[in-house]
Protein backbone atom coordinates (compact mmCIF):
# COMPACT_ATOMS: atom_id res chain seq x y z
CA UNK A 1 0.00 0.00 0.00
CA UNK A 2 1.55 3.40 -0.89
CA UNK A 3 -1.10 5.73 -0.22
CA UNK A 4 -1.35 6.55 3.15
CA UNK A 5 -5.10 6.67 5.24
CA UNK A 6 -5.84 10.48 5.57
CA UNK A 7 -4.39 12.01 8.74
CA UNK A 8 -2.16 8.39 8.96
CA UNK A 9 1.37 9.27 10.53
CA UNK A 10 4.23 10.47 8.22
CA UNK A 11 6.50 7.82 6.72
CA UNK A 12 10.16 8.72 6.67
CA UNK A 13 11.64 8.74 3.40
CA UNK A 14 15.38 9.41 2.25
CA UNK A 15 16.36 10.85 -1.33
CA UNK A 16 19.55 10.98 -3.14
CA UNK A 17 20.74 14.24 -3.81
CA UNK A 18 23.55 13.68 -7.24
CA UNK A 19 24.96 16.71 -9.51
CA UNK A 20 27.76 17.52 -11.38
CA UNK A 21 27.23 20.27 -13.86
CA UNK A 22 26.33 24.14 -12.56
CA UNK A 23 26.53 25.25 -8.95
CA UNK A 24 25.71 21.85 -6.94
CA UNK A 25 25.48 23.25 -3.66
CA UNK A 26 22.83 25.82 -4.89
CA UNK A 27 21.28 22.99 -6.55
CA UNK A 28 21.08 21.64 -2.90
CA UNK A 29 20.11 24.17 -1.04
CA UNK A 30 17.49 24.93 -3.63
CA UNK A 31 16.43 21.64 -3.79
CA UNK A 32 15.89 21.23 0.03
CA UNK A 33 13.68 24.56 0.08
CA UNK A 34 11.64 23.09 -3.02
CA UNK A 35 11.10 19.62 -1.06
CA UNK A 36 10.29 21.12 2.53
CA UNK A 37 7.36 23.00 0.63
CA UNK A 38 5.90 20.08 -0.24
CA UNK A 39 2.38 19.35 0.69
CA UNK A 40 2.25 17.51 3.78
CA UNK A 41 6.20 16.86 3.79
CA UNK A 42 9.04 18.74 5.60
CA UNK A 43 12.85 17.66 5.38
CA UNK A 44 14.00 15.74 8.17
CA UNK A 45 17.56 15.95 7.69
CA UNK A 46 20.40 16.73 4.88
CA UNK A 47 23.95 15.61 4.76
CA UNK A 48 26.92 16.97 4.06
CA UNK A 49 27.89 17.45 0.64
CA UNK A 50 30.63 14.70 -0.65
CA UNK A 51 32.96 14.78 -3.53
CA UNK A 52 32.39 11.38 -5.68
CA UNK A 53 34.38 10.17 -9.21
CA UNK A 54 31.94 8.84 -11.11
CA UNK A 55 30.43 5.41 -10.58
CA UNK A 56 29.31 3.18 -13.94
CA UNK A 57 30.10 6.07 -16.29
CA UNK A 58 33.32 7.31 -17.67
CA UNK A 59 34.58 10.72 -18.37
CA UNK A 60 32.70 12.68 -16.59
CA UNK A 61 32.98 15.68 -13.97
CA UNK A 62 33.22 14.22 -10.19
CA UNK A 63 29.77 13.98 -8.92
CA UNK A 64 28.47 16.30 -5.42
CA UNK A 65 25.96 14.19 -3.87
CA UNK A 66 24.21 14.36 -0.57
CA UNK A 67 21.17 12.36 0.91
CA UNK A 68 17.96 14.51 2.21
CA UNK A 69 15.33 13.09 5.07
CA UNK A 70 11.70 13.39 4.52
CA UNK A 71 8.83 13.04 6.55
CA UNK A 72 5.94 12.92 4.30
CA UNK A 73 2.04 11.89 3.83
CA UNK A 74 2.78 11.71 0.41
CA UNK A 75 2.12 8.64 -1.55
CA UNK A 76 5.61 7.23 -2.58
CA UNK A 77 4.04 7.65 -6.39
CA UNK A 78 3.61 11.46 -5.75
CA UNK A 79 6.40 12.12 -3.77
CA UNK A 80 8.60 10.79 -6.98
CA UNK A 81 6.07 13.06 -9.39
CA UNK A 82 7.29 15.58 -7.28
CA UNK A 83 11.05 14.55 -7.21
CA UNK A 84 10.98 14.99 -11.37
CA UNK A 85 9.14 18.12 -11.15
CA UNK A 86 11.74 20.00 -8.85
CA UNK A 87 14.80 18.40 -11.11
CA UNK A 88 13.13 20.00 -13.99
CA UNK A 89 12.70 23.49 -12.28
CA UNK A 90 16.30 23.84 -11.58
CA UNK A 91 16.91 23.08 -15.08
CA UNK A 92 17.65 19.35 -15.70
CA UNK A 93 18.02 18.04 -19.45
CA UNK A 94 17.80 14.53 -20.50
CA UNK A 95 20.04 14.81 -23.48
CA UNK A 96 20.96 10.99 -23.04
CA UNK A 97 20.96 8.21 -20.56
CA UNK A 98 23.54 9.03 -17.57
CA UNK A 99 24.16 12.62 -19.25
CA UNK A 100 25.97 14.96 -16.83
CA UNK A 101 23.42 16.76 -14.68
CA UNK A 102 22.25 20.05 -12.77
CA UNK A 103 20.42 18.03 -10.45
CA UNK A 104 19.51 14.52 -10.09
CA UNK A 105 17.12 13.19 -6.83
CA UNK A 106 16.44 9.64 -6.76
CA UNK A 107 13.93 7.99 -4.51
CA UNK A 108 15.98 5.64 -2.01
CA UNK A 109 13.40 4.36 0.58
CA UNK A 110 9.82 4.68 1.49
CA UNK A 111 9.68 3.52 4.85
CA UNK A 112 10.04 0.02 5.17
CA UNK A 113 7.99 -0.58 1.90
CA UNK A 114 9.42 -2.48 -1.16
CA UNK A 115 7.86 -0.90 -4.51
CA UNK A 116 8.35 -2.61 -8.16
CA UNK A 117 6.19 -0.39 -10.23
CA UNK A 118 7.46 0.24 -13.88
CA UNK A 119 7.93 4.15 -12.74
CA UNK A 120 9.65 3.47 -9.41
CA UNK A 121 11.49 0.54 -7.63
CA UNK A 122 12.04 1.33 -3.80
CA UNK A 123 14.79 0.54 -2.59
CA UNK A 124 16.44 2.24 -5.07
CA UNK A 125 17.76 -1.23 -6.64
CA UNK A 126 21.57 0.19 -6.67
CA UNK A 127 21.53 1.80 -3.56
CA UNK A 128 23.24 -1.00 -1.71
CA UNK A 129 26.29 -0.98 -3.94
CA UNK A 130 26.85 2.82 -4.07
CA UNK A 131 29.38 4.59 -1.25
CA UNK A 132 28.02 8.19 -2.92
CA UNK A 133 24.86 6.70 -1.26
CA UNK A 134 25.98 4.72 1.53
CA UNK A 135 28.09 7.54 3.48
CA UNK A 136 25.86 10.38 3.65
CA UNK A 137 22.85 8.18 4.23
CA UNK A 138 24.74 6.32 7.38
CA UNK A 139 25.80 9.76 8.25
CA UNK A 140 22.17 10.62 8.84
CA UNK A 141 20.72 7.49 9.43
CA UNK A 142 23.26 5.20 11.34
CA UNK A 143 20.63 2.58 11.90
CA UNK A 144 18.82 2.30 9.09
CA UNK A 145 17.97 -0.58 7.44
CA UNK A 146 17.48 -1.42 3.46
CA UNK A 147 14.60 -3.84 2.80
CA UNK A 148 16.50 -6.53 1.36
CA UNK A 149 19.92 -5.85 2.36
CA UNK A 150 20.20 -5.18 6.05
CA UNK A 151 21.65 -2.52 7.89
CA UNK A 152 23.21 0.07 5.82
CA UNK A 153 26.34 0.53 7.99
CA UNK A 154 27.09 -2.76 7.36
CA UNK A 155 27.50 -2.56 3.49
CA UNK A 156 30.11 0.19 4.14
CA UNK A 157 33.64 -1.99 3.92
CA UNK A 158 31.83 -3.80 0.90
CA UNK A 159 32.11 0.00 -1.03
CA UNK A 160 35.59 0.74 0.67
CA UNK A 161 37.27 1.21 -2.45
CA UNK A 162 35.19 4.18 -4.16
CA UNK A 163 36.77 7.46 -4.30
CA UNK A 164 34.47 9.42 -2.00
CA UNK A 165 35.50 12.57 -0.11
CA UNK A 166 32.92 14.14 2.77
CA UNK A 167 33.43 17.99 2.21
N1 LIG B 1 24.74 9.06 -10.55
C1 LIG B 1 24.60 8.26 -11.57
C2 LIG B 1 25.70 7.51 -12.17
N2 LIG B 1 26.92 7.65 -11.47
N3 LIG B 1 28.25 8.53 -9.79
C3 LIG B 1 28.39 9.31 -8.71
N4 LIG B 1 29.57 9.39 -8.11
N5 LIG B 1 27.35 10.04 -8.20
C4 LIG B 1 26.11 10.00 -8.79
O1 LIG B 1 25.18 10.68 -8.32
C5 LIG B 1 25.94 9.18 -9.93
C6 LIG B 1 27.06 8.45 -10.40
C7 LIG B 1 23.28 8.09 -12.20
O2 LIG B 1 22.29 8.76 -11.60
MG1 LIG C 1 20.69 8.76 -10.06
MG1 LIG D 1 17.51 9.96 -11.22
Amino acid sequence: MTRPAPGAAPVRAYVAFGANLGDPAAALEQACAALDALPATRVAACSALYRSAPVDVSGQPDYLNAVIALDTALPATALLAALLDTERAAGRRRDYPQAPRTLDLDLLLYGEEVLDLPQLQVPHPRMHRRAFVLRPLTEIAPQVRIPGHGPAIDLLPGVADQAIVRL
